[in-house]
């Protein structure tokens, strides 16, 4: 068996942001021409009226502030509600092959690798774009690696999922070297027109580089260990899905897209997160207050605000719980990397970290890490 460590991170930050100001102005346009548009049946009594959403709102609610989309005009065109992507020919590169490539460059410079010295892509990500080829096979070919790729999805624990699997592979001398990648383009399944969630997802990619110790570079993190758990729960959904056509679903179908209790979903899965972290460190011998930093989950402000109050019993600081959803909201499996990516750098030799994602499935994961000399 061999010792396994992070080497480094990439991310890739699509090239536009939508204001909190921006979506909610284009949300209001969209309700009031919806509800012009059904006037009648509205006054009859026999359709609700669409609300409008409020920055107030959303900032309170979730402490998001904008987000990161890789195609901003048909969000915000009222009379469209959603990205506007240009279908690419099979002879070029899809766009999730494309911003994976993107953050894996990223990560390998980081570490002073190239592609020779991987053998293996996992690609693991809330929605894939298409059924086959995998993504990730794609990705490995454009990469130039020598080896292996699949495709797996556990939602937003998709990533910490993507690490365990890269480990094992690595830790039993299968590979020397794994690429997981995060593509989460969620612009494309978040309903823009539902208030209730118009405001939760941004697009990014994350890519995580996982190796042998004695490959690796200074200034590594050793994986102590790794920690998954899965509870089914219906309270975050999306059925889209190849059978569809075949039950001529309308794409506009309200569960063809993402979907939750939100409320239900905070109340349960934040004490679930605690507990996990809590248990997972005790088996290596760890407390809670001698973990230097959690990078979590970025969905909500006040989940992880909760979450930490659990594990600590007070607060955390910014710097034990760094906060990124605030400028790419939530990034499903891609936040708590993003996170590690941006708030490592000062974690001294010895201390000890948390990656840590949760949600739909139920799905939790958690990495423990050392960082090295
Ligand atoms: N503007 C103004 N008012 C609003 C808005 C809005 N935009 N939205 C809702 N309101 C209203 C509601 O209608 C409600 O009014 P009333 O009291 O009259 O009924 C009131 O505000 C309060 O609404 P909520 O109770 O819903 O508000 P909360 O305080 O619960 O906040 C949140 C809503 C932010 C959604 C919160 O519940 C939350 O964050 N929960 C956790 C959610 C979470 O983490 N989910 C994980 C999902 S991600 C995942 O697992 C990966 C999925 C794959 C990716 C999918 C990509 C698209």
């Amino acid at each position: 068996m061999h010792r396994v460590c992070i080497s480094s991170t990439g991310l890739y930050v699509p090239p536009f942001t939508i204001s909190n100001a921006e979506l909610v102005a284009a949300f209001n346009q969209f309700a009031d021409l919806d509800n012009t548009a059904h006037a009648a049946e509205i006054a009859a009594g026999s359709r609700a009226a669409v609300p409008h959403s409020s920055v107030e709102f959303i900032e309170k609610a979730s402490g998001i502030q904008q987000r990161y989309v890789v195609e901003k005009s048909g969000v915000l065109d009222p009379t469209r509600m959603r990205p506007r992507l240009t279908p690419r020919p099979d002879s070029q590169i899809s766009l999730m092959a494309e911003i994976s490539v993107a953050a894996a460059l990223d990560a390998l410079q980081r570490a002073g690798k190239t592609a020779a010295d991987v053998d293996g892509v996992i690609c693991a990500s809330a929605n894939m774009q298409r059924a086959y080829p995998a993504m990730a096979i794609e990705i490995q070919q454009a990469l130039g690696i020598n080896g292996f790729g699949f495709d797996m999805n556990v939602a937003c624990s998709s990533a910490t999922f993507g690490i365990e699997m890269a480990v094992n592979a690595v830790k039993c001398g299968s590979a020397r070297a794994v690429l997981v990648v995060n593509p989460e383009i969620t612009s494309p399944h978040l309903a823009w027109k539902d208030r209730d969630c118009h405001f939760i997802f941004g697009d990014v990619c994350t890519a995580i580089l996982v190796e042998r110790l004695d490959t690796a570079p200074a200034g590594a993190f050793e994986v102590l260990g790794t920690q998954l758990k899965t509870v089914f729960s219906n309270s975050i959904r999306n059925n889209a899905g190849f059978m569809s056509r075949s039950e001529d679903r309308n794409p506009d179908d309200r569960d063809q897209l993402f979907y939750q209790e939100g409320r239900k979903v905070f109340k349960e899965v934040c004490p679930m997160a605690a507990e996990h972290m809590s248990q997972h460190l005790a088996t290596h011998g760890l407390a809670p207050h001698s973990v230097r930093r959690f990078w979590l989950h970025q969905a909500n402000l006040s989940m992880n605000h909760l979450i930490s109050r659990r594990l600590l019993g007070r607060d955390a600081t910014a710097q034990e719980a760094p906060v990124i959803l605030n400028e790419f909201a939530n990034t499903a499996s891609a936040g708590s990397i993003i996170a590690f990516h941006r708030h490592h750098g000062d974690i001294a030799a010895g201390e000890v970290g948390v990656i840590c994602s949760f949600g739909a499935g139920y799905s939790i994961g958690s990495v423990v890490l050392r960082r090295l000399i």
